[in-house]
């Protein structure tokens, strides 16, 4: 009945996995209990659980990757301390557990914090920058979302019951085949992964084609604001990437579970098809996260410098190029395999050669703000500390792609430094920085800016104390994922790169404290022009927060940055006559497909194959019952839009 769930699954074979057991289960318990004593299940249920809002649906996105980036966080810099107190001493974590962890911070980072920011920012401000209502299959994004907290649940679960992996975020085989892996921990990883990759997929497919065809009247693809540009480019490499991802994932369960052999050192199977198929998505997926940010960047250099983007053109091309050689040179995650040097040097030379529309990027930053009328405001701060450290992480990704540099550095900690070097200013600080930017237009009020600038400074020295040490220890041979360290020469670096974590910490804790004060001044904070920035597209000229339909009337498009141009020309973007609004109708359908995906998840993990049917064929039937609902939309007549929308631009009384 219980397959292969008993006792042994609980967390009692260390003090410190109890504790993250007790945490995850006391987190659940006090949200549980706010929700009840607040009474606000039933509003919980009918405006977030089932809504099909894009904007509702990018903003629990976002919280959800914010939670994750707590849990992630918690695992990085307990690692980083393990490792500080383990130089000629066992540290605090056993050999077993600090596995699982270096194992879930990888995974959570990137596909249920990183992945979810990118996923949340660009749903929420995707259909406001074309001029759309929303994107067009608003129920396939709730469920696309669903899916993802499904996979993020098996992750936080695998907490309280039962081991996470132990195989890295990688999972290489052969030690994550069920001959040297045999417990629970590979697999909630490989379904977590699936899960969510399922979702993935298909918000790309909705994002792009929102994006194709939902533009409002005549935008042309080359009057698209950067960022709904990189978001394009971004789904364009999921839709590439994933699908690898996706059968390496099933293969990799296949050898675990029906004993065949496409991984198996013997009978024919080779595990670097593993690692092949891995990096054909891992590489392209650095691209996927990294283009969005990018896209924040251009928003916030061109919003507050005043300028148009210096050579926008130049910009979207980059953003293409990378976009296509992305996918061509992820042989360099293993030229140790023992490949051709011929082929090492191809892959080599495709690597460096990406880095050129990078740094085209960087120099379209820095010739906006030329001459420009910059205001310092904290996202500014963002982008500005990202484009110092980036170019260092970015210089270390071109000396990283020479085969031979790689054959010394490979699997030292001096690669961990490049990634997070790269990941966090790149991604990490575009991301934050479009979360503050974006956020008066999604809740009507500024964030503090005091506590955004203090945040920065944490992250940024944080950031170079945490991590450019490891550069020093990768190069003095340190291998990452070492739980023990015999080395007294290390010592001192990896107590500074302990204290920077605590920095990060701090900025952290900036954040949070940030988004407390802002709620408790938003009356103080409040932006009643719906432009806080003296913004440049479209999502600037609707109220804040916008309204559930986005647009009343379509407005009109007169070229790139067409919000600045009205504003110049003192044109009105929006006149003529109302017309009715077609509205998707909220569906609990998203929400519970989401729940049996993680029961049929669970019931795989734990080889409990009734629970597994079961779950399936409720998918099943809410999927089909589902298309045969033609009644999936309500009208808001027009009469009704134009007493809103005149309200809300304050030219009647409320
Ligand atoms: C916020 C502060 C962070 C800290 C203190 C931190 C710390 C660490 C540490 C100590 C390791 C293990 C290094 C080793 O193998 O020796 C690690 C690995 C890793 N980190 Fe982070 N990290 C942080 C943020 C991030 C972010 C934002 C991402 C991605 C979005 C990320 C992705 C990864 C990945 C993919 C690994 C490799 C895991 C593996 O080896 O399987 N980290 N990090
Ligand atoms: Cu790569």
């Amino acid at each position: 009945m219980l397959g292969r769930l008993n006792y042994e699954a609980l967390p009692f074979y260390s003090p410190i996995a109890l504790g993250g057991a007790a945490v995850t289960l006391l987190g659940a318990l006090a949200v549980v209990g706010i929700l009840t004593w607040f009474k606000l299940w039933g509003w919980l249920w009918r405006n977030w659980l089932t809504t099909s809002d894009h904007k509702k649906i990018g903003i629990m996105y976002v919280v959800l990757a914010l939670v994750m980036l707590l849990r992630g966080f918690a695992d990085g810099i307990m690692m980083r301390f393990h490792q500080a107190a383990a130089v000629n001493g066992p540290g605090f974590l056993e050999g077993d557990h600090f596995q699982q962890v270096f194992s879930a911070h990888g995974s959570i980072m990137i596909f249920f914090m990183a992945m979810p920011f990118f996923t949340g920012l660009a749903n929420y401000v995707v259909p406001l920058q074309i001029g759309a209502r929303d994107v067009s299959f608003p129920f396939l994004n709730a469920l696309s979302y669903w899916l993802t907290v499904a996979g993020a649940g098996l992750v936080l679960i695998s907490l309280v019951i039962g081991k996470f992996s132990t195989a890295g975020w990688t999972g290489y085989p052969p030690y994550s085949l069920a001959q040297y892996n045999d417990g629970v921990g590979v697999d909630y990883w490989i379904w977590a992964l699936f899960i969510s990759g399922f979702g993935t997929t298909l918000s790309a497919i909705n994002l792009m084609v929102t994006i194709l065809r939902r533009r409002a009247n005549n935008m042309l693809m080359m009057e698209m604001p950067v960022f709904t540009w990189t978001v394009f480019c971004a789904c364009v490499i999921i839709l590439i990437a994933f699908p690898a991802l996706t059968a390496a994932l099933a293969l990799l369960a296949s050898d675990r579970l029906f004993s065949t052999h496409f991984f198996t050192p013997g009978d024919g199977g080779n595990f670097m098809n593993f690692a092949n198929m891995f990096w054909m998505w891992g590489h392209p997926e650095v691209y996927i996260l990294v283009l969005p940010a990018f896209g924040v960047f251009s928003e916030v250099v061109t919003t507050f410098s005043s300028k148009k983007l210096f050579g926008y053109k130049t910009l979207v091309y980059a953003t293409l190029v990378i976009t296509v050689i992305s996918t061509l040179v992820w042989v360099h995650h293993f030229f140790t395999m023992g490949a051709s040097p011929k082929l090492n040097a191809v892959f080599g030379i495709a690597t460096m050669v990406i880095g050129i529309p990078t740094g085209v990027k960087v120099f379209n930053w820095l010739f906006t703000m030329y001459r420009g009328r910059i205001r310092m405001h904290s996202t500014m701060y963002w982008t500005v500390g990202f484009m110092v450290l980036f170019v260092i992480g970015g210089m270390t990704g071109v000396l990283h792609a020479i085969p031979a540099v790689d054959f010394n550095l490979h699997n030292t900690t001096f690669l961990v430094a490049h990634f997070h070097n790269m990941i966090i200013p790149g991604v990490l600080f575009g991301y934050i920085a479009g979360y503050q930017y974006w956020f008066p237009k999604a809740f009507g009020f500024q964030l503090d800016e005091r506590w955004g600038k203090r945040a920065f400074w944490g992250w940024f020295f944080g950031f170079c104390f945490a991590f450019l040490p490891l550069y020093a220890l990768g190069m003095m041979g340190l291998p990452r994922r070492s739980s023990l360290i015999f080395d007294e020469d290390m010592r001192a670096l990896l107590y500074v790169a302990s204290g920077g974590a605590v920095l990060i910490l701090l900025g952290i804790i900036c954040l949070l404290v940030q988004l407390y004060v802002s709620i408790r001044n938003r009356n103080q904070l409040r932006d009643a022009t719906g432009d806080p920035w003296d913004g440049r597209t479209l999502e600037w000229s609707i109220p804040s927060p916008a309204p559930s339909y986005n647009f009343a009337r379509s407005p009109k498009v007169l070229g790139l940055d067409t919000w600045a141009e009205a504003k110049e020309r003192n044109i009105d973007l929006y006149s003529g006559p109302y017309s009715s609004i077609e509205m998707p109708k909220s569906s609990p359908a998203g929400f519970i497909i989401g729940v049996a995906a993680f029961l049929l998840g669970f019931g795989v993990v734990f080889w409990m194959w009734w629970l597994a049917v079961i779950s399936f064929a409720a998918i099943f039937i809410v999927v089909v019952s589902r298309m045969f609902n033609d009644h999936s939309e309500y009208e808001i007549d027009a009469a009704e839009v134009a007493w809103l929308d005149q309200q809300q631009r304050g030219e009647i009384a409320p």
